[in-house]
């Protein structure tokens, strides 16, 4: 009997990993004979036991004709860790529930197909739409070798991310703030623009113990960042990128850079039109591991104000849009979340769709997806 209880377990499992297994997925295993659970495990850091070896090593009986429910199609190739459809037979399980497919060339459809040679009866998409849930920016990274780009923003019920003055500490209350905090280690890297650093000094940390800090990455075309601002000083702590889009050859550049590379600051120019960083072009070199010092990068979390919000959305590099709602307004001319030039004609707009809706104490959590992403 296939149960769902035992691929919901295997998802509670999985999500226990979050923050900490980036690049790769989030995955949870369930090992059950006769009814009963005789091991389960996680994928709890990237580098470390898949789920599936974590669930046998943790076995409290045999798993000889046992089922095995797991929210990822098991590996079949050798990466930092050896194939989980070895280690599969090794112990004779007789049946492998899997949620989702695993589009790692490596892997997709070869882990179900060697098990099945094996003899094991392997039953695919079970609960596979929760099991997807869990692994938006694997499946994206995977494929595709670019960062998945998540926007976030707070606004109040009018639409304004500050008041007319610039004031926008704080437009949401404590519990949404405590979500933001999560979104920033769930994420490998957070970008923030220039606008930003001047206005407001912020350090873009994580600030609860134990979990780990993105890596900044700050745009700023004119290389315009404060020396004494507070992430020039955190930068040996803090991994951080500054981009810019200036003359790689000028001298107002190199002595720039080599002082803010004394800072501990890792400095990039990607020039693109109209002297504003090259934004597709960032993402290629984050996604690949290619900025000297960075690794590579699969996620970010863009808190920016309206102009990189909008430069982002024109690059056509945001894959998901998280808009916190306030029950407040400012009126006025407050700043909204995405500025430049805007469409003509409500038909021109950009469509998104809308995934979640999630009330966070007097705040409200919208979260969309972008069409064709
Ligand atoms: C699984 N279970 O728990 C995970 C899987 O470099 P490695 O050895 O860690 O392999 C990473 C790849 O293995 C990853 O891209 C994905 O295809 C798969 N991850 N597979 O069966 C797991 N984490
Ligand atoms: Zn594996």
């Amino acid at each position: 009997m296939t149960d769902r209880r035992f691929m919901e377990r295997a998802i509670e499992l999985a999500r226990q990993g979050k923050g900490w297994t980036n690049p790769n997925p989030l995955v949870g295993a369930v090992i059950v004979k006769d009814g009963r659970v005789i091991g389960e495990g996680y994928h709890a850091r990237c580098g470390e036991p898949h789920a599936e070896r974590n669930a046998i090593a943790a076995l409290t009986e045999p798993a000889e004709g046992a089922d095995l429910y797991v929210t990822l199609e098991p590996c079949c190739h050798q990466g930092k860790t050896p194939p989980c459809t070895e280690a599969i037979l090794e112990h004779k399980i007789a049946r492998v529930i899997i949620g989702s497919r695993d589009p790692n060339p490596k892997v997709a459809g070869k882990g179900a197909a060697i098990l099945r040679e094996a003899g094991v009866c392997v039953e695919e998409d079970f609960m596979r739409e929760e099991c997807d849930r869990l692994n938006p920016v694997f499946f994206h990274y995977i494929t595709e070798k670019r960062p998945y780009v998540v926007m976030k923003y707070a606004m109040t019920a009018d639409g304004k991310i500050a008041s007319r003055t610039g004031a926008s500490k704080w437009i949401t209350g404590e519990e949404a703030r405590a979500r933001v905090q999560e979104l920033r280690w769930t994420y490998m890297g957070i970008m923030a623009g220039i606008g930003t650093v001047l206005a407001d000094d912020p350090l873009l940390t994580v600030r609860e113990e134990g979990r780990r800090s993105p890596v900044r990455i700050i745009c700023d075309s004119r290389l315009r960042i404060p020396e004494d601002c507070r992430i020039c000083r955190t930068a040996r702590t803090y991994p951080t990128v500054v981009v810019c889009a200036m003359d790689e050859a000028g001298t107002d550049y190199l002595e720039k850079r080599k002082r803010l590379q004394e800072a501990g600051l890792h400095v990039v120019s990607v020039p693109g039109e109209k002297g504003q960083v090259d934004l597709g072009r960032l993402m290629e070199l984050l996604g690949g591991g290619d900025i000297p010092g960075i690794g590579a990068v699969d996620s970010i979390l863009l808190e920016g104000g309206g102009i990189l919000n909008d430069s982002a959305l024109q690059a056509g590099i945001v894959r998901e849009v998280k808009a916190f709602i306030a029950p407040k307004i400012f009126g006025g001319g407050g700043r909204t979340p995405v500025e430049g030039t805007g469409v003509e004609l409500p038909s021109e707009a950009r469509r998104l769709r809308l995934d979640k809706i999630t009330r966070i104490g007097g705040d409200l959590l919208l979260e969309y997806l972008a069409e064709g992403g």
